[in-house]
């Protein structure tokens, strides 16, 4: 089954979101299979955002990133890459749907609560990155008899 990255970024652990953002993806039949609240290290952060190292916007990215704790999970289920993309929202909250987290919770590009994977592939490095093979724990939902079908 395919697994994701999702980290609540620190603005979000700020205004208390959490158990929300959570909630939204256990209600939908997704299965944590990982989490923790953590301050990132400045290695992991530039390893997770490589691909913006020259980018502008780079600095103050990272000095977001480490302003305080960041709740790193772990979700599984079918699909749940794009699944989890779709529910996060546009990058920019002011583009992302209502509905979406960022369309609902968030205002600003650099400011924007989430971070989900973007492929399979990244989700992979990202999930790597973060969580050693013993954080991910295997088991079954009980209600995965009626969620698949
Ligand atoms: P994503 O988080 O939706 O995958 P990316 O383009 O991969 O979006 O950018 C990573 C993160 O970098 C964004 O979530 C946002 O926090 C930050 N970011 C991206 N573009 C800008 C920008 O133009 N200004 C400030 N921050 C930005
Ligand atoms: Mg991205």
């Amino acid at each position: 089954m395919d697994r994701t990255f999702v980290m609540v970024k620190p603005d979000g652990v700020q205004r208390g979101l959490v158990g929300e953002i959570v909630s939204r993806f256990e209600a939908k039949g997704l299965k944590l299979v990982g989490a923790k609240l953590e301050l990132l290290p400045e290695e992991r952060v530039v390893e997770q955002y490589r691909e913006h190292l020259e980018k502008p916007f780079f600095p103050g990215l990272k000095s977001y990133i480490m302003s305080g704790p960041c709740f790193l999970m772990a979700w599984e289920g079918k699909g749940v890459v794009a699944i989890v993309r779709k529910m996060v929202g546009a990058t920019n909250p002011a583009e992302a749907e209502p509905g979406s987290i960022r369309g609902d919770f968030a205002l600003d590009i650099g400011r924007n609560v989430i971070h989900a994977s973007d492929s399979l592939e990244s989700a992979a490095r990202e999930l790597g990155i973060h969580f050693s093979a013993g954080e991910l724990v295997d088991y079954s939902r009980i209600d995965e008899p009626v969620l698949y079908e």
